[in-house]
């Protein structure tokens, strides 16, 4: 035994390694199981990978059969307790794929979805009803990259796996002119029901990010989403016409708002009349310098009603919560909560636009006023400011109810002299430094409204899957 041992000193060692390594690959395995687990409204009974459908992750091939086919495949188990599609590590190059109900569509760390700029790869679709026209051509739009319709029960999630929409094709033909057609969104989901997105970074998206449109019950959750600050129109966030929204835990760069809410485009919106409304908004990280980190319009002809944002930082960003509509908009902006504001290096803290014009077509209504009453702000604290607030109303019809309370704006050492520049608007303040305009009077001790009620979509948890 002991003549073993001094004979074999370097096999006892690789052997002891051996036994090491052997653990470490049980504790890795576990370790990998546990990371298998993920969040979601809805955990799926069937699953397959996107090589089962002959995907190749090599950055060059075309994915988008593998895609359509593995979907197609899948939604046969909508009915019988769902599937989902695994996209396992590598570059996944595809064009557009439209998603099923009772599916979830889950990227794997090191998982990255390359957005094709073979733009014959690109279905066309109508404009939306609610715009009545594309946002950068007046005829149709191409298919957004990841697309659903008329679903139930839909997640987009992973384990921090990467969408790429390889914007810079689109961006180049946008400065260009050359856009005959409205650029691809990266994800949209239209007219359905119960939908997650979440836990993934996006970045390069030709135009908006995340578009919900005519839809309710949506979580949004753990993104990351980046564009260049320079880029044109890169919304991280659109919920347009949509009920009962939560998006939380996002961190944000874009060329453009962070989170834009929207409900449609002067008489296209208000004839299609579907408001956003019921929306929750906490926990924002946003770097936008030429936008505001939530906007609320400038579509808003179909309503925007009670949304609750709250717990909110913004860096080198234009304004935090601004508020763009115009003559021929109609609908009406009510009942907006805004609690807790961290700002640094701002233009504005306050800005409210009564005059932001870019109509669809001369066919709008100029009878057609914007209703804006019962916009609330608290607990803000900015530093490194131009401008406190530019809050400017419409001749005849004032924005009311505007109510402000325990603000501290400390303004940059190139201040512009009027702080505050206010028109046709109405409401009060308390607590706010700089001292604001004569419009929005100092109310002594008021605590601006924040509901304390929840909202329905607060009450869904996500289930842990495997
Ligand atoms: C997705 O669905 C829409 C609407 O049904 C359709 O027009 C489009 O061609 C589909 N896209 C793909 C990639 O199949
Ligand atoms: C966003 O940034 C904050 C601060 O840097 C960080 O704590 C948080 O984890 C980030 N969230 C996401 C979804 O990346
Ligand atoms: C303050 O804001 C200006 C832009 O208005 C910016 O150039 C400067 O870097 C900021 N300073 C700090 C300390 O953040
Ligand atoms: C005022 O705002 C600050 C910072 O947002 C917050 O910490 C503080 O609790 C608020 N004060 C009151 C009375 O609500
Ligand atoms: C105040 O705002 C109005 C628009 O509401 C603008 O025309 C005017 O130039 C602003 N004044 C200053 C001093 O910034
Ligand atoms: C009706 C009304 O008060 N209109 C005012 C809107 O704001 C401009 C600029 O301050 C005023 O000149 C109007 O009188």
């Amino acid at each position: 035994m002991s003549q073993t041992m001094k004979m074999c000193p370097r096999l006892r060692n690789s052997y002891g390694i051996g036994v090491i390594s052997l653990v470490l690959i049980l504790v890795s395995v576990n370790v990998k199981v546990a990371s298998g687990v993920y969040y979601a409204i809805n955990c799926r009974k069937h699953s397959a990978v996107l090589t089962d459908f002959g995907g190749v992750g090599d950055g060059i091939t075309s994915n988008t059969k593998a895609f359509q086919s593995a979907i197609s495949k899948l939604s046969q188990y909508a009915s019988d307790g769902g599937a989902m599609l695994v996209v396992p590590p590598g570059k996944w190059l595809t064009g557009p794929f439209n998603l099923t109900s009772h599916f979830t569509l889950f990227l794997d760390f090191g998982a990255v979805i390359l957005a094709s700029q073979d733009e014959s790869e690109w279905p066309q679709l109508p404009v939306l009803p609610s715009y009545g026209r594309g946002r950068d051509a007046p005829g149709g739009r191409f298919s957004s990259l990841i697309f659903g319709t008329h679903l139930t029960d839909v997640v987009i999630t992973g384990n921090n796996g990467l969408i790429d929409g390889q914007g810079a094709y689109w961006w180049n033909k946008f400065h260009q002119g050359q856009l005959t057609l409205t650029r691809p969104y990266l994800i949209e989901i239209m007219y359905s029901d119960q939908i997650q997105i979440s836990f993934l970074t996006l970045v390069n998206s030709p135009t908006w990010f995340v578009h919900p449109v005519y839809s309710s019950n949506i979580i949004i959750k753990g993104l990351t989403i980046k564009a260049p600050v320079d880029s044109p129109n890169t919304d991280g966030i659109n919920p347009d016409s949509c009920s009962n929204i939560r998006i939380e835990d996002c961190n944000i760069t874009s060329g453009d708002d962070c989170i834009a809410v929207k409900s449609g485009w002067d008489e296209y919106g208000i004839r299609f009349g579907m408001p956003t409304q019921h929306l929750i908004i906490r926990r924002i990280t946003c770097v936008s310098p030429d936008s505001a980190m939530i906007a609320l319009g400038s579509e808003m002809s179909g309503g925007i009603y009670d949304v609750r944002a709250e717990d909110l930082t913004a860096i080198n960003t234009e304004a935090a919560v601004r508020i763009k509509t115009a003559i021929g908009r109609g609908g009406y902006v009510k009942n907006i909560f805004v609690k807790g504001m961290n700002l640094n290096t701002m233009k504005y803290v306050f800005w409210i636009t009564g005059t932001y014009g870019d109509h669809p077509d001369p066919g709008y209504d100029p009878k057609a006023l914007p209703y804006i009453t019962g916009i609330n702000y608290r607990d803000v604290v900015a530093t490194n400011v131009t401008k406190s607030a530019r809050l400017e109303g419409i001749s005849n019809d004032p924005f009311t109810g505007i109510c402000i309370s325990n603000v501290s704006i400390q303004v940059s050492e190139q201040q512009k002299k009027l702080q505050w520049n206010c028109s046709n608007i109405s409401g009060v303040t308390s607590n706010v430094t700089p001292y604001p305009c004569a419009l929005l009077p100092e109310k002594g001790q008021l605590e601006c409204p924040f509901p304390t009620d929840t909202l329905p979509i607060d009450n869904v948890q996500l289930k842990s899957c495997n």
